[in-house]
């Protein structure tokens, strides 16, 4: 469980605050935050990648993006955000621990990402 920082922050090793947390996710705010509203939805499981994810996996994904639902309503941002899994270095994840992004609070025109 350890084995990177989200790893690391799940157990308490490093410290940080938590945001939101259940019994198989937690939200903290990004350390580098890229919008007014950079929060990360985090499963206390690690699973690298999404497609490392698995059939019985199922039921934590649509967790999470419930958690990340209830979280955007805690930060009064339901109105208009993005949700967003990068999966593989190739897209962007440097990270190696499943996790959604939830960007909020800038504008978001139409066609662009
Ligand atoms: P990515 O999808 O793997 O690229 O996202 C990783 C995110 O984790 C990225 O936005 C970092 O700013 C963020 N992050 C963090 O919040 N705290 C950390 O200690 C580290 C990375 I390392």
């Amino acid at each position: 469980m350890t084995d990177t920082i989200f790893g690391k922050i799940i157990a308490g090793e490093i410290p940080s605050e938590f945001i939101y947390e259940d019994e198989h996710c937690i939200a903290i705010n990004d350390i580098a935050p890229q919008a007014p509203v950079h929060v990360l939805v985090i499963p206390k499981k690690a699973i690298p990648r999404l497609v490392d994810a698995e059939a019985d996996d199922q039921a934590l994904l649509g967790h999470l993006m419930l958690a990340a639902g209830k979280v955007a309503k805690q930060l009064g941002v339901e109105e208009a955000f993005r949700l967003i899994v990068n999966n593989g270095e190739g897209a962007g994840q440097t990270v190696f621990h499943l996790h959604l992004h939830i960007i909020a609070g800038r504008t978001f025109a139409e066609g662009q990402m």
